[in-house]
């Protein structure tokens, strides 16, 4: 391992930090480096940190960042690591799809992902298609555990950004805990099942059926349980660890964002307000 790198291996802590659909890779990032490697990992908004840094860095010894950003250009991405590298002299590590930008100037290594820079402001499968067609729904819920949490979150962005619906992300089992009273036939639902805490989350499934939600899962594998209470079934069928193949779960979301996009007469490839990077006036 290079001495550059050297730090994340000592790193007693990882940050994770991103806006938008980074930040939500973050989550899910932050989630899978805990769990495969026991160590302790957190998932910044990159706005939580240049607003409240003693907040985010009360205890920063031994701490690394993975400071994510598909440009390498969003301002407040890049003020973070700016903060980080210079004002507490914490090594950053940016994963970028675009290289020679200011994030991978600024941060101490870089992981580059150029399959990441595909040109769509945001960041598609003929089952959805026809489900949207056929479905009309006054709002959208999207629901994981674990890892899928983040994803989860990216599901309802992509929902939102492509097709200017009011689409909500909780952990599937805080669903129960109050914002379940807005299940109605015209809410859709999407569980992304994890393996981990697949009955629990089935539990929820088969109870939100019964409230009379409609129903999209995402699962791997999916028992007669889901596939009795599920509208509309997306089996993946993946023969790898479950944190192997967690990008997958979020396409869903984006067909279905996509296909309610085009049903509304919205252009899903130039969303309603929003740019592909946020550059803030003062950069
Ligand atoms: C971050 C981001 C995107 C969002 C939109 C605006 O971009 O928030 O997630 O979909 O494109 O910018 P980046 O830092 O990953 O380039």
């Amino acid at each position: 391992m290079d001495l550059q790198c050297q730090y994340f291996h000592d790193a007693t802590e990882l940050l994770f930090i991103g806006c938008g659909s980074s930040y939500y890779i973050a989550l899910a990032a932050a989630a899978s480096w805990k769990m495969i490697t026991g160590r302790r990992a957190r998932a910044i908004a990159a706005s939580e940190l240049l607003l409240y840094p003693d907040l985010v860095l009360a205890d920063s010894s031994g701490v690394a960042a993975a400071v994510i950003s598909r440009s390498g250009r969003t301002s407040e991405t890049v003020r973070a690591a700016e903060l980080l590298e210079r004002e507490h002299d914490i090594r950053t590590l940016a994963v970028t799809g675009t290289r020679n930008q200011p994030l991978d100037q600024i941060a101490s290594s870089t992981l580059g992902l150029p399959p990441c820079d595909e040109e769509s402001t945001v960041m598609l499968h003929p089952r959805i298609r026809e489900f949207v067609a056929s479905h009309q729904f006054d709002d959208y819920v999207c629901l994981g555990q674990g890892p899928f949490y983040g994803l989860a979150c990216e599901t309802a962005l992509k929902l939102t950004e492509m097709s200017v619906s009011y689409a909500q992300s909780f952990h599937t089992l805080e669903f129960r805990h109050g914002p379940k009273s807005i299940v109605s036939p015209k809410t859709l639902l999407f569980f992304l099942l994890s393996e981990q805490g697949y009955d629990s989350e089935c539990d929820v499934l088969q109870e939100m059926k019964g409230l009379g939600a409609t129903i999209l899962t995402i699962a791997n594998h999916a028992d007669k349980r889901a596939r009795e209470s599920s509208d509309l079934l997306i089996e993946l069928g993946f023969d790898l660890p479950e944190l192997a193949r967690l990008a997958p779960y979020v396409f869903a979301g984006q067909f279905a964002g996509l296909y309610t996009g085009l049903k509304k007469g919205l252009d899903p490839d130039n969303p309603r307000n929003l740019s592909r990077v946020v550059i803030l006036d003062d950069d």
